[in-house]
């Protein structure tokens, strides 16, 4: 009788444990998700993944996915844990499906990952976390573990035919399934704990947010040549303090995703700068034309909204160009579209496809859309499978959208309300198997009380 009664009790136990899921793999949220940080270094538009870690010490996985151009361009990787200092290095080859280099990692928190390739260097804080078990997980290894020890001793208690105790024992046994069972049932409404190796929580600020950020942009050298190679550098500031922002959080896969055009909008490089230093970023750019260019970076700080923030700068006429241009005017800019489009981001390959503008002229304040074909199965880069930019001929306005579309799918739908009427450059960016294609075109918008 109490025999069977116990046996039922382990039958139960065995029940809810082979059921009662397996708590530690159950949720991986946030400590699981892969970071993914788009870098635009020596030359090659690519995006660095950093794994999820499931457990510490324990291999770190880090793959370098390459966009454009696809080379297989070695990238040199360091990891260094900020609290003790310990570092191992790599090395992951840039691919468009990369192998991943395992790096060792022995504790959570806070890391810092050093790329180099090409003479270039990025410095990318990071977090090394791992899913810690949650309250509810204590109760239900608590609870079995209590029924387990006193169904061992009820069964002890009940071999030397003691009724009284094994009868207790037994309750006490089927008290702590209970509490287990619970727990289990109850453990989806308990809000997890913060994942191992997690920055501490931060105290709100008052008025919700931190600053925006303060820009300056300079170019080094500080007057950068024609067909020459030079270095866009953005240094970030906070508003209110006046300290480097080195709190930027990765949108859209990056940490700031940089448009720079030339007045006319004949070149156009969609790019991500490097971490250089705190609240440091850095490109290497050559525009083969002087005249003056835009510079828009798209960010996010943490605990903030996004930010567009505009800047420019001038691009001088080399000694020769200069020869060759004298007297006959100023205006290099004039004329055919730009050559050097093609180098990074450029519209090579478009395979002569145009978007199509619904309704041809759109009418400002009203959602339009732009469609058209890839040349080929597109494969997500920023994490979507296509980005339109649209900038106004002054470059006070840069708007910036995506296609939400299912990867591999060839048909790229964008919808684009533009601010005013007026005269657009716009621009459909996709990543093929390749490279990164860039579509320029153009669009007139006309008033609202134009419109029929
Ligand atoms: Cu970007």
């Amino acid at each position: 009788m109490r025999v069977a009664r116990l046996l039922a009790f382990a039958a139960l136990l065995a029940a809810l444990l082979s059921t009662g899921a397996s708590p530690a793999a159950a949720h991986n949220v946030s400590a699981g998700a892969d970071l993914r940080i788009a870098q635009t270094i020596a030359g090659t538009e690519l995006t660095v993944v950093v794994k999820g870690t499931t457990r510490v010490p324990g291999p770190l996985r880090i793959g370098i996915i390459a966009y454009q151009p696809v080379t297989g361009l070695p990238v040199a990787l360091e990891v260094r844990s900020a609290e003790d200092g310990r570092t191992v290095t790599g090395e992951a080859v840039a691919a468009a499906d990369p192998r991943y280099a395992e790096l060792r990692v022995e504790r959570t928190g806070p890391h810092v990952l050093t790329l180099r390739a090409g003479g270039e260097s990025a410095v990318v804080p990071f977090r090394v976390l791992v899913e810690r078990g949650s309250g509810a997980e204590l109760l239900i290894y608590g609870g079995f573990f209590v029924a387990g020890v006193l169904l061992v001793g009820g069964l002890l208690t009940g071999a030397l035919a003691r009724p009284g105790p094994a009868m207790a024992v037994a309750a006490g046994a089927a008290a702590g399934v209970t509490v287990a069972a619970m727990a289990i049932v109850f453990e989806p409404m308990v809000p997890p704990g913060p994942p191992d190796g997690a920055a501490p929580p931060v105290t709100a600020l008052a008025g919700g947010g931190r600053p925006y950020v303060q820009e300056r942009v300079a170019t080094e050298p500080a007057r950068p040549v024609a067909g020459e190679e030079f270095t866009l550098r953005v240094d970030l500031v906070d508003g209110s303090t006046g300290r480097p922002v080195d709190d930027l959080t990765a949108h859209h896969e990056a940490l700031a995703h940089l448009v720079v055009t030339s007045e006319d909008g004949s070149y156009f490089r969609h790019v991500h700068p490097l971490r250089t230093g705190p609240g440091r970023l850095e490109v290497r750019l050559r525009a083969d034309r002087p005249g003056r260019y835009l510079a828009h970076a798209e960010l996010e700080r943490e605990d903030s909204g996004g930010q567009l923030l505009a800047a420019s700068f001038d691009v001088h006429r080399s000694g020769a160009q200069s020869a060759a241009d004298d007297g006959t005017g100023s205006d290099a800019n004039a004329g055919k579209s730009d050559s050097t489009g093609s180098d990074m981001g450029g519209g090579a390959g478009t395979g002569g496809a145009v978007p199509v503008v619904t309704p041809a002229v759109p009418v400002a304040g009203r959602p339009a859309t732009i469609e058209m074909d890839a040349t080929g199965p597109v494969r997500p880069w920023l994490g979507m499978a296509g980005h339109l930019i649209v900038r106004d001929r002054d470059g006070a306005f840069l708007g910036h959208v995506h296609e939400m579309g299912s990867p591999g799918s060839r048909r790229l739908r964008f919808t684009f309300s533009f601010p005013a009427e007026g005269s657009y450059l716009a621009w459909v960016q996709y990543a093929l198997a390749d490279r990164i294609v860039t579509v320029p075109f153009t669009v007139e918008v006309s008033a609202p009380e134009n419109a029929r």
